[in-house]
Parts: C-alpha cells; structure tokens; sequence
C-alpha cells in the first residue's frame, strides 16, 4: 500500500480473487471503476490465455467480491467495455442496439466481461454499467497504441530523432475522442438514477492515415502520399524524404477497421457533450506534448 495525499494505492491483481477481496472489504467503496485489462488489441492474439482471464473472469471476480462481501446494494460498478464489440460491424453507426461480433482474443473476453455485469445486474438487481467506449486518446496514451505511436514519432522526426514511422493498416477508421472528457461520462453513468449501458463516441469517424496526416501538421510538416496498400508511402513535401511507409509486422489476424459510435443516448440521458474536445483539438494537444518530450530528448534531460 502507498500513501500520496489523499489517494491510497493497494497492490491486486483481476486475476487473483484474495487480493480483490481484501482489498475491497478494507476500502469498502461507494464505486468501483474496473478500466483493468491486458487492453491491447494486437498483443491478445500473442496472450489469449493471460487476456481471457483478466478481462473476462477479473469483471466477475470483481462483482462477486462485491456480493460476497454484502455490498451489492450499496456499491455502484462502472465496467470498461469496448467498441471492439462490435468488431466485425453490422452496421455503421453502432449504437446500444447494434450486434457484437468481437474479433480478436481481446473483443471475445470483453464480451464475456459485458454479459456477465448486465446479468448481475439482471439477477441480484445490482448497479453495474457497461461504458461501450470507442477509443479515447490522450497524452497520457501508451506508446504502443496507434495514435501516440505517431505522435511521438511525428515529434522525434521533426526534432531530427527518427528518420520514419512504420505502420499497419492505415485505411482502418476510428472515431477517436479525449480521455479526459470519457472519464467525466463513466462518472455521469453512475450518478444515473438507474443502471444502464451506454456508447461513449463522439459521433465522428478518421482513418489511421487522417490522423498521421494531421499530427505531423501540427509539427510543422506537410506531406504527400504515394503507392496504394503496402506499397503505400508518405513522403515529405519540401525535402522530398520518405516519412512514413507500412510494415505488415503491425497488421492483426483480423483487423477491426470501421468503428464509428452514435452518442446520442449518452447526450440525451445524461447530458454529456462528446465534442468538448474535437479530433483536432485532441491530435494538437497530444503533438504538442509529445514534440516537447522530443525536444527534452535531444537537449539531454530525462524525460
Ligand atoms: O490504437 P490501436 O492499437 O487501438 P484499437 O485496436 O482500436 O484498441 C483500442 O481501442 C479500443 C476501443 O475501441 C479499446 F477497447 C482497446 O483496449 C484499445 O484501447 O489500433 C487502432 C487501429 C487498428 O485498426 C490497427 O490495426 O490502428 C491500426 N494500426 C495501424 N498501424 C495500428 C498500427 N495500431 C497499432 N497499435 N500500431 C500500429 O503501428
């Protein structure tokens, strides 16, 4: 356990069911906000075992420590799940009522994670939400996922640091939004006078490649595609240099590649606004960070 301040951080684990207990009968909190999981996508296909178990069996080792523990009338579960869930889509735009079809070892323990809270929820009558979030991004993002590995990388090259970006499938759209504004809406979900699911979006939709465009923008640089599919390169307009190119070594077994959320029930019942933060706004203050880091590199400091 370690003090700062008035935030407490105890040492568990969702795939160990003691430490969940204990720690929740010392606590014994008013909410719970389960955003744990082995969340990359890519790195699932490589661990579906270890994925499985946290993000399918942790949610119910959560609910259940809750219920054993008499708190299941008065403790309030916010669940992480994803618009991975919808995967191979339906339809565009998925909203509460648009069907799963998960697509990746990560998507199919996520769905399991999701049933499992509507059906505590259906069968002990407890307060617990499924949060279908869409990806949402920050500075704060790990460096393995798509939008901070090419901010970091746009930052590096501009500073001199990096010669290019390698990517996967640059064609896969997203609709991507601010961290900081999907954290306000898990906690609007359980101030809500009834538990419900509810798809956190922002209603619009960009490929990989709009997103590597614009934060390489924000540095200063412009650029100039060639060649389709793997062949497919982008190029630096004034000096001519190749920037970016694909490397299938980042492409999935199966690739989700057309997530679009429709926000509206969100906005409606809890009044949450999606566009605090536009895609700009987002890809400006991520660059932004990441060209200062890129700086501090080259000076020498740590970072
Ligand atoms: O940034 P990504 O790795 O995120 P992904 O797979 O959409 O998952 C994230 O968002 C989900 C919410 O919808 C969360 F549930 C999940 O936990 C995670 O936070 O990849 C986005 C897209 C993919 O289509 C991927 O194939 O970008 C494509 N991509 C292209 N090149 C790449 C790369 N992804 C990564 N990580 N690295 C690449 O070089």
């Amino acid at each position: 356990m370690i003090r700062d301040h008035q935030v407490i951080l105890y040492y568990g684990d969702l795939s160990d069911s003691s430490s969940i207990v204990r720690i929740l009968a010392e606590c014994r909190p008013d909410e719970i906000y389960n955003l744990g999981a082995q969340s990359h996508v890519a790195i699932s296909f490589e661990a579906p075992e270890y994925c499985g178990d946290v993000a399918a069996l942790g949610v119910l080792r959560i609910l259940e420590a809750v219920r054993m523990l008499g708190m299941d009338k008065t403790c309030r579960i916010y669940q992480a799940s994803t618009s991975e869930l919808y995967g191979r889509v339906q339809e565009v735009p998925q909203d509460e009522e648009t069907p799963f079809h998960p697509y990746s070892p990560y998507a199919v323990a996520k769905q399991y994670g999701f049933w499992i809270v509507k059906e505590y929820r259906e069968a002990y009558g407890m307060f617990c939400c499924n949060g279908i979030l869409f990806n949402h991004e920050s500075e704060r993002r790990g460096e393995n996922f798509v939008t901070r590995k090419i901010t970091l990388a746009a930052g590096r090259i501009a500073e001199g640091l990096q010669t290019h970006l390698e990517l996967g499938n640059m064609d896969a759209k997203r609709d991507w939004g601010y961290a900081k504004d999907y954290v306000e809406c898990m906690w609007l979900m359980l101030q809500n006078d009834r538990p419900q699911d509810f798809v956190i979006a922002t209603g619009v939709q960009h490929t990989v490649q709009d997103f590597t465009e614009r934060a390489f923008n924000v540095n200063g640089i412009q650029r100039v595609w060639k060649g389709s599919g793997i062949h497919k390169k982008g190029y630096d307009t004034s000096s001519g240099r190749m920037l970016v190119c694909v490397n299938p070594q980042w492409f999935r077994p199966t690739d989700v590649v057309n997530l679009l959320g429709n926000p509206s029930k969100a906005k409606r019942e809890l009044g949450w606004n999606p566009m605090k933060t536009s895609y700009e706004e987002l890809i400006r203050i991520m660059a932004v960070h990441d060209r200062e880091l890129a700086k501090r590199e080259k000076a020498g400091s740590s970072i």
